[in-house]
């Protein structure tokens, strides 16, 4: 449909570049990393920071949030759209792509006020020049829709064509997912999609293409759905396109198809700036108490920002009852599994920030109860254990073989998902914590108090199997620290599964008090009077890893005894690059070299617990010893540092959690298996080293109270957080901190 008002230039990126990511100059090799850098996400979907020419062999993707299938016995993982944004410009037949045609300039942009991708690029084609500028957004207001305008220039005139529409070749690691896949059109709209092998779970993209000039035809071809543009381009006028799209699958009944066709049909130039306004209010809204300002390093403030976004990206949408999988909405890496990562490393930031998208994360957990418990049952043990890698209603898709090896190319046994038994307490934990932080009695008498007593009892029935008579351990289990299979009386776990069964009791005690009705209620099924002495009991007698005589916490036990070999030392041993560092015969398993945060990241977890010359000698042990094999281990180093005032390398470890996703330089293979895509805790780790490292922000006897070792580099800090029904605002300098209630604003835990 031909559109002559349409001029472009509707979602411009901002020109200020404190909320700019920007990249100059295009290079091949960057092209997979530059699709999780500059990666725009709404919580439904995510849209990976790919070129519009680029396809399934660039890891073009539309994301899905909690949509998962299974091909055969291959791992499970979340599901890709069909991508509506494809586009390819030809002049005299050549394809206008930087990877096949010389160029003279070229820009990708991440706008981070507006969550807009911006690139432009000039190539040089015979002897003119011709630039195409592509400007999208994923609708924060509408989540389900997204928009593109796509602008060629000239410097003289040539005749241009242009093929666009949704892409029927569909990036899948373990695919493909969609079967019985067909295109329609009704009228200007037309959609391509299919339904999931596994569960039959409908998946449509539609789309509806504006365009101001040329000769448009439809076009159903094998590879895409869409129109061809055939027009003689002049420098007076550019060739505008706007591209309206909409994804939708099975779950959303209340919105079928045919709706959502008729809004895209309705679609004007105008009416799409309207919602691109929408869309940049409500993200304005979420900026407002998420943001945090800095007087220092314009690179900081940016490299703040960029991963405070991620995080804001990716929130599950309200009420969906989804979590947050440890790579985003990157891609289909990781299994788009949920991990420990979103309770330890992102729900802070959620707490603090955007209360109600707490509620969705611990929806997410008090569903997945009823596949923790079974998955107890299958190793023999009652109450609830966590899936390690979380899919749909707790599904663990972690597979038994998680690594291969690199030399026999034969599957690794590996024990991630038998003895990770930290996550049970970790999922536990986070829902006493957002209980506590968010005054909401409601999240323990709806499920939370259940969640944290089930998991208690499975830290129970776990030791006892194993009781020592005076001592209660845990053996046989991995902590943090993947590298050491199967040690005893990791310091990590034992505190953890200790504080959940603190935390049931302080549950069930909490429920006594306040809502004696819902106790007596599930008093028998939880067999409250045999638990509880059965808590208590055990609770006083886990053992505890205690510092020796240097004040050094042992990791596990029998851990200070090992081969106390450098990192360099046993890097170097390494045969071929790609070798896996930890299992039964990895360079590090018999040596004291770890892959992150393990008693460091217990001393972040519970700070109270030693004096800071425990916690200095222990950060001075482990951190020379530390890999950072896990985009989890340098925010925790970080945070650890600047509360011991050590503010130098408190900085280094910042912009080392903060640039994981900017340099692209993490781990991108386990063994043989690719695990790259965005790295949402190191962004939530950002977020904590920021706000609980640099500016000190903790409780204290249920007051908000700020003691801040701001970075050399840094003058000041301010920014909101939501604590116990009231927003404060906190000012931060060298001096000090003012921490102020500020409650005025108006969004709170409810919006
Ligand atoms: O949860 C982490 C784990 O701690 C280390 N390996 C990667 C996982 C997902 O981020």
């Amino acid at each position: 449909m031909t559109f002559d008002n349409l001029t472009g230039q509707l979602f411009w990126p901002t020109p200020l570049k404190d909320w700019r990511i920007e990249e100059h100059g295009f290079q091949p090799e960057a092209v997979i990393k530059n699709g999780n850098k500059f990666l725009t996400a709404n919580g439904y979907m995510g849209y990976r920071g790919t070129l519009e020419e680029n396809g399934a062999a660039e890891l073009a993707a539309v994301n899905l949030s909690g949509v998962y299938d299974q091909r055969g016995t291959a791992w499970r993982e979340p599901v890709n759209a069909p991508n509506p944004f494809h586009v390819v410009t030809r002049v005299a037949g050549q394809v206008l792509d930087p990877l096949q045609h010389p160029i003279s300039d070229h820009e990708q942009v991440l706008d981070m006020a507006a969550a807009v991708h911006h690139r432009r690029t000039t190539f040089s084609t015979g002897n003119t020049l011709v630039t195409i500028t592509a400007n999208r957004f994923l609708d924060m207001a509408q989540p389900q829709f997204m928009f593109l305008e796509y602008i060629v220039q000239v410097k003289q005139a040539t005749v241009i064509s242009v093929t666009a529409g949704i892409d029927k070749q569909i990036w899948d690691i373990n695919g493909p997912h969609l079967v019985d896949c067909q295109s329609w059109r009704e009228d200007s709209v037309f959609g391509y999609g299919g339904q999931t092998g596994e569960s039959q779970l409908a998946v449509t993209t539609l789309s509806r293409i504006l365009v101001n000039q040329g000769e448009c035809n439809d076009i159903d071809r094998p590879d895409q759905v869409g129109q061809t543009i055939a027009v003689t381009v002049t420098p007076e006028r550019p060739l505008c396109l706007l591209i309206a799209a909409a994804v939708t699958t099975g779950r959303e009944t209340d919105a079928p198809i045919a709706a959502l066709a008729d809004t895209l049909a309705s679609y004007t130039p105008e009416t799409i700036g309207q919602e691109y306004n929408r869309h940049c209010q409500k993200l304005a809204a979420l900026w407002h108490t998420s943001d945090i300002q800095i007087e220092g390093p314009q690179q900081d403030q940016v490299a703040l920002r960029y991963n405070i976004l991620a995080l804001m990206m990716i929130a599950p949408l309200a009420g969906s009852q989804l979590s947050i999988p440890a790579r985003g909405l990157s891609g289909q890496t990781y299994k788009g599994a949920v991990f420990w990562d979103t309770e330890l490393f992102m729900t802070p930031f959620f707490l603090a920030t955007q209360p109600a998208v707490v509620r969705d994360l611990v929806a997410y957990r008090l569903k997945g109860l009823i596949g923790a418990k079974k998955k107890a049952v299958e190793y023999g043990y009652t109450g609830a254990f966590y899936a390690w890698e979380s899919q749909e209603d707790g599904y663990d898709a972690t597979s038994d073989y998680n690594v291969t090896d690199v030399f026999t190319n034969r599957p690794m046994r590996t024990y991630f998902k038998d003895k990770q038994i930290h996550i049970s307490g970790d999922v536990a934990l986070a829902i006493w914590q957002a209980f506590q932080w968010l005054q909401d009695p409601a999240i323990l008498s709806q499920g939370g108090a259940e969640v944290i007593v089930e998991c208690a009892r499975f830290y129970v029935s776990y030791a006892t199997a194993r009781l020592d008579r005076s001592e209660v351990a845990f053996t046989d289990v991995i902590g943090p620290d993947e590298y050491h299979e199967r040690v005893s009386n990791n310091a990590f776990t034992n505190r953890v599964a200790l504080a959940t069964i603190e935390a049931a009791l302080a549950a069930i005690a909490y429920l006594r008090e306040n809502n004696a009705e819902y106790l007596a209620k599930i008093a028998q099924q939880w067999q409250l009077t045999d638990l509880l002495p059965l808590f208590t009991e055990t609770a006083a007698r886990i053992r505890l890893q205690t510092p020796n005589a240097a004040g050094v916490i042992s990791q596990f036990d029998g851990y200070l005894a090992l081969a106390d070999d450098s990192i360099d030392t046993v890097r170097s041993r390494l045969l071929k690059p790609k070798e896996y560092w930890g299992g039964a015969y990895g360079v590090a398993s018999q040596t004291q070299v770890i892959k992150q945060a393990d008693v460091v990241m217990m001393l972040a977890v519970f700070p109270n617990d030693f004096s800071s010359d425990i916690v200095r000698a222990n950060w001075q042990y482990y951190e020379p010893r530390t890999e950072h094999g896990s985009s989890l281990s340098y925010s925790m180093y970080g945070l650890i540092a600047a509360q011991l005032g050590m503010t130098a390398p408190a900085y280094d470890f910042f912009q080392k959690t903060a640039a994981i996703d900017l340099t692209g330089e993490s781990k991108q293979w386990a063994g043989t298996i690719y695990i790259g895509g965005t790295h949402p805790a190191a962004s939530g780790g950002t977020w904590r080293l920021a706000v609980e490292g640099f500016a000190g922000l903790h409780v204290e006897n249920d007051q908000l109270v700020a003691t801040p070792h701001l970075p050399s580099q840094w003058q000041k800090m301010a920014f909101r957080t939501y604590y116990q029904g009231h927003w404060y605002r906190v000012n931060v300098t060298a001096a000090g901190a003012v921490v102020s209630i500020a409650d005025d604003e108006k969004i709170g835990v409810d919006d």
